[in-house]
């Protein structure tokens, strides 16, 4: 995977206003806090660049259903991002983007997108996160993230400055859904988006999935992105998240999938994104993070 000689570039992106409660804004201080800087060191990784984006302060006045919620916030944080994505790859790092709600990934996109010219995603999540601006029941933009990448909903990767061209929804791989909107069934449909339900987990196996997921993520691809939703987790592993949903991934099916992508050197850059420290019960999220971003990064049990 990433040799060791290549530096580890950590972009923490403290901002929640496009989820649904708050508290994913203090994701990348608890990762922090949870040790990740000291497990990236150990795995022998330079780890000399560590930015923080800059974010809007987080709003306590609740915005109403049905509308679009803050907007003009995600697009000035998406641009952000995807200047500090695009520096880190153009120094030669792997980026690991912390949210913050899973809306950061809509300027990550955009970053990668800016160097690479096909990327594959896998994008782990219990939701789909393929809302537009009319079909969304919540208005919270971190549920279009995936929309806007593809180029489906209204603000999408053309509105931020210096992204580059939309991901093909071939190359777009979902592990964990188990909570998906009707018009996002629809879209995966009609799309022919491969997903890997919850069903398709307990059937197959997380090792055929993880497999299977490299393989279209990695087809005609010049990398592979990989997107990590804590909520992926079942809710007894992951407490500490906006939107939790009963019948997750387990610990080990979590970490397999990580150890398997860590082997595979498409894996260019990974994001992980919904801890939220406020409903987190002793750190236990943020740690079990941390972990999983150091068996991506190839940490092994022995
Ligand atoms: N699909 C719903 C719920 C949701 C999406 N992402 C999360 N929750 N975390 C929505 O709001 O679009
Ligand atoms: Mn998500
Ligand atoms: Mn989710």
């Amino acid at each position: 995977v990433k040799t060791q000689q290549q530096e580890v570039a950590l972009i923490k992106v403290p901002f929640g206003l496009a989820g649904a409660r708050n508290g994913a804004e203090l994701g990348p201080d608890e990762l922090i806090t949870a040790g990740l800087k000291r497990e990236i060191a150990s795995l022998g990784f330079p780890l000399n660049r560590e930015v923080r984006v800059d974010c809007p302060a987080q709003s306590a006045t609740p915005l109403g259903r049905k509308t679009v919620k803050y907007l003009n916030e995600v697009q000035q944080v998406s641009e952000h991002v995807c200047q500090e994505v695009a520096s880190a790859l153009e120094e030669g790092a792997f980026p690991v983007v912390l949210g913050g709600d899973h809306s950061v990934a809509i300027g990550t996109l955009a970053g990668l997108t800016a160097h690479y010219n096909n990327l594959g995603v896998i994008w782990f999540d219990a939701h789909a996160d393929l809302n537009t601006e009319e079909h969304s029941l919540t208005g919270n933009m971190h549920g279009m993230s995936v929309a806007a990448f593809l180029g489906h909903s209204t603000f999408n990767l053309s509105q931020i400055k210096g992204a580059g061209s939309f991901v093909h929804p071939s190359n777009l791989v979902y592990i964990g859904l188990r909570d998906v909107d009707d018009y996002e069934k629809e879209q995966i449909r009609a799309l022919g988006i491969r997903a890997f339900t919850m069903h398709d987990i307990d059937r197959m196996g997380m090792q055929h999935v993880i497999d299977q997921a490299m393989v279209i993520a990695g087809d005609g691809t010049e990398g592979i992105h990989v997107s990590f939703d804590m909520d992926c987790l079942d809710p007894r592993e992951a407490p500490g998240v906006g939107t939790p949903v009963p019948g997750g991934l387990s610990y080990r099916e979590a970490h397999f999938a990580m150890e398997c992508l860590a082997a595979n050197n498409r894996v260019v850059s990974m994001e992980l994104v919904e801890v939220n420290p406020l409903l987190d019960q002793n750190r236990h999220t943020a740690r079990l993070g941390v972990g999983l971003i150091a068996s991506l990064l190839g940490k092994s049990i022995l």
